[in-house]
């Protein structure tokens, strides 16, 4: 839409307001508030309060630039979160004649300011907020500070209706890093579609923008290959524990992948090897490169098994494996594992990798590999995870390629909490709600900051089998590298960051979340209206 058009909307809209408000009640005096302290959970770049308030209430209503691709579901999605936050309902480019006295406008701008995709910006007003961004990607991490600024209890002494006094000013906003990640195992532990979504949408809610599925280990394979079906049949059998496992069709996977794009969102999925693979083997032992007989496997140990690196067989599998998987996955990456390859001889490795980055890329795809691939032959666009070791990141960074940052003794979401923790691991560390945001990935490890893609948080299931676990480990030190990977160095600090965190509660209260009750944290049980502070 030209700028012109989109200024004679605004304009539009506020005469139209302005005429509404001529035929109705006085005008009302909103309580002053402070946008400076409000719950914005990562925290923005930028915050200018005004202290003065907007007022929503049935009166309000939302626009969006009329044909900006995408931005009128983000209106929607934010009308929907409104309505489960506060039971209020609020019309999205409505062209009704009910008196409207306030708008929220959800403007495609393509000020030079916001020239990072997801970049935003909120001018929170008494009468109308405005959200400009570039792209609806912008918009919708925008809607989520606005979800967040919106105060749970009304003010019910201001007006005869219900008045949510949102505090005014101005917020400049855009990520720190462009890859903010979650990783959930699916393998040692089944999680079921509706689990995933309940992930994504927490996750969504503090501006991730990606979930990594690892979908097939030792213990079981996660997902639908038509034509290799015995990988469902025999290797999704079972799980870590001996239970009944389970798996992902490819009608289920693309409702993910759907569910994500929505909230804007890149789903990965990892096929892990040529090790973790005894899940493969057992389904078609003619994979199987460790020279015993495959059987399932339900225990927790790791670097046992491996691909035969050597059969052609085995990368036509993998072709076929990478093929379909590729085309149900409208994300650039897909991730081929490559950790813990013990029993795979370091020159089969090699081979083994530089085979795969080509099938990958054959595919459309860029590749992802746990650090050790950087051993390989590999190009400088692919993508290495560190986990573990500094040599091996070393070794990414000379042939040039990106990085993501999930170091285990500081981003792993299944390391515990510290010796009393219900769940988790603690071969890395034990990992406190402090310990876990309080260190500076911008100069971790000596990675220059431009090879740095991003964080991500991964969250393995050898010792979680259900969503309430689940969230007892990723809540709330999820939260923490959310404003590790979204916020910049400047704005993050342990004292401030902890009475924010700690005003989660009533949201993940609502959301029904079974977060870890760190005593680090005071959490704020109740739920939260804004100080009221006289003026004039
Ligand atoms: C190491 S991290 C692994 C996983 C385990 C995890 C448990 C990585 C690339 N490999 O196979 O699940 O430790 O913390």
């Amino acid at each position: 839409m030209k700028k012109g058009h989109q200024l004679l909307t605004i304009i539009f809209l506020i005469l139209l307001i302005s005429a509404c408000k001529e035929e109705q009640k006085p005008r009302i005096k909103f309580p002053a508030t402070d946008l400076s302290k409000a719950n914005m959970m990562p925290k923005p770049l930028k915050i200018i309060a005004t202290h003065d308030a907007f007022g929503l209430d049935r009166y309000t209503a939302i626009y969006t630039t009329k044909g900006a691709a995408g931005f009128e579901s983000v209106g929607n999605f934010l009308a929907e979160k409104i309505k489960s936050k506060i039971d209020l309902d609020i019309p999205v480019n409505s062209e009704s004649t009910e008196p409207i006295e306030r708008v929220i406008y959800i403007n495609q701008s393509d000020s030079l300011d916001l020239n990072a995709t997801e970049a935003y910006q909120l001018y929170i007003n008494r009468d109308s907020i405005i959200l400009n961004s570039n792209t609806a990607e912008g918009a919708f991490r925008g809607i989520q500070t606005l979800r967040q600024i919106i105060p749970e209890i009304s003010n019910d002494t201001l007006a005869e209706q219900k008045i949510w006094a949102v505090p005014s000013g101005k917020i400049i906003d855009s990520p720190n890093f462009e890859y903010r990640g979650s990783m959930l195992d699916v393998a040692r532990h089944f999680f079921s579609v509706e689990d995933v979504k309940k992930y994504i949408d927490l996750l969504s809610y503090y501006k991730i923008n990606v979930l990594h599925l690892h979908l097939s280990d030792d213990q079981g394979w996660r997902i639908e290959i038509k034509s290799w079906p015995k990988l469902t049949e025999i290797g999704g059998s079972t799980e870590v524990g001996g239970e009944s496992g389970g798996f992902y069709t490819q009608e289920d996977y693309k409702e993910i992948v759907a569910y994500a794009m929505e909230r804007y969102m890149t789903i990965i999925p990892e096929i892990d090897m040529p090790g973790h693979t005894n899940a493969a083997s057992v389904s078609y032992p003619f994979l199987n490169g460790n020279g015993k007989t495959p059987k399932l496997y339900k225990g927790t140990h790791v670097g046992f098994s491996t691909f035969n690196t050597k059969k052609d067989t085995v990368y036509s599998f993998i072709n076929d494996v990478v093929r379909e998987i590729s085309e149900i996955t409208p994300g650039p990456y897909f991730h081929i594992g490559g950790d813990e390859s013990h029993v795979t001889k370091k020159k089969d490795y090699i081979y083994f990798v530089n085979k795969i980055e080509k099938i990958v890329q054959k595919h459309g795809k860029r590749m992802i590999g746990w650090d050790e691939v950087a051993i390989a032959d590999v190009d400088s666009t692919s993508i290495s995870q560190w986990w573990n070791s500094k040599e091996n990141s070393k070794k990414a960074i000379a042939k040039g390629m990106k990085i993501i940052l999930s170091p285990a003794k500081k981003a792993y979401l299944d390391m515990e909490y510290d010796s009393l923790s219900k769940h988790g691991l603690h071969w890395a560390a034990y990992i406190p709600v402090d310990t876990a945001y309080v260190w500076t990935p911008e100069n971790f490890g000596g990675i220059p900051r431009e090879n740095i893609l991003g964080i991500e948080a991964p969250l393995w299931s050898e010792t979680i089998s259900n969503i309430d676990e689940l969230e007892y480990l990723a809540f709330p030190r999820m939260i923490g590298y959310s404003e590790l990977s979204w916020s910049s160095e400047e704005n993050r600090d342990w004292e401030d960051y902890k009475v924010r965190l700690a005003n989660q509660a009533p949201f993940l209260d609502r959301m029904n979340v079974k977060y870890y009750q760190s005593k680090l944290i005071d959490w704020k049980k109740s739920k939260h209206t804004y100080e009221i502070i006289e003026k004039d």
